[in-house]
């Protein structure tokens, strides 16, 4: 494969838009980490060039659960835009190509991550704490993946919905999580699994934004990465993520 990184962009971008497999980058073509993260950045130009808006960003592998089921066991970025918002309508299956979904916790920040932060200061940087539901697809054959490639397809993001905003000082460690399927308990799980505090994501975040020379806007959406494993979607299914005191976040596939 020609080592062009726009050429693997487009490679990435077409195999989203048209739900269709592709094989691991990484079996044909050594990509580095920089470069995994610079073709993320070329495919969300390509979304962004067709009218696309950015809206936050998603943190992955932050709990042992995730690491285990995926294989990959380092944290890691992507981006989210305002086309992977779920509406009202629910999921379309066909839009996707092996569809999973995962319960998540969401921060709004109101002010911009471009510098290390930590414990200590990180409340300072969010206005607001909600339940969610992420939605992860990845665009490689099996749902298989290196960190590389996974990286350079933008983190499998495919779709994220959000519940209620609660204030930022709203206790996010302790909570207990459930996705329900079709009434059925599937995944279950505490919020501490995300690094000890979903917190912790944010200051993880800011760290990769000095290493990878980034950083996140005022307003940002930021998902912490999902305490329990993903679960693949099917047809009809009804699902809902529990949260404690941060309440429920529902939707459907079509
Ligand atoms: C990669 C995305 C990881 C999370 O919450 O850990 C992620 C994947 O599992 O395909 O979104
Ligand atoms: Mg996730």
């Amino acid at each position: 494969m020609n080592k062009s990184l726009a050429n693997i962009a487009e490679l990435l971008d077409n195999a989203a838009a048209q739900a269709t497999a592709i094989d691991q980058i990484s079996k044909t073509t050594p990509i580095s980490l920089q470069e995994s993260y610079d073709i993320q950045a070329l495919s969300i130009d390509r979304r962004l060039a067709r009218g696309e808006q950015m809206t936050g960003y998603k943190m992955g592998f932050t709990s042992k659960a995730k690491m285990e089921q995926m294989g990959v066991h380092d944290v890691i970025w992507g981006r989210l835009t305002d086309q992977m918002a779920i509406g009202s309508d629910g999921i379309t299956l066909s839009n996707g190509i092996h569809p999973r979904i995962e319960p998540e916790i969401a921060f709004r920040l109101k002010k911009k991550i471009d510098s290390l932060i930590s414990e200590d200061n990180v409340l300072e940087y969010i206005d607001g704490i909600a339940a969610a539901i992420e939605m992860i697809d990845s665009r490689y054959k099996n749902f298989k993946f290196s960190l590389e490639d996974v990286i350079a397809d933008n983190c499998s993001s495919s779709g994220y919905l959000i519940g209620p905003w609660h204030s930022a000082e709203t206790q996010c460690n302790h909570i207990p999580i459930a996705l329900i399927i079709n009434g059925q308990t599937v995944q279950s799980g505490n919020s501490d699994a995300i690094l000890g505090n979903p917190l912790v994501s944010l200051v993880e975040a800011s760290k990769m934004m000095v290493k990878y020379q980034h950083s996140i806007p005022a307003g940002s959406i930021v998902l912490a990465g999902a305490a329990t494993s993903a679960v693949f979607l099917k047809a009809g299914d009804k699902i809902q993520a529990t949260f404690g005191h941060l309440g429920t976040v529902s939707t459907h596939v079509k």
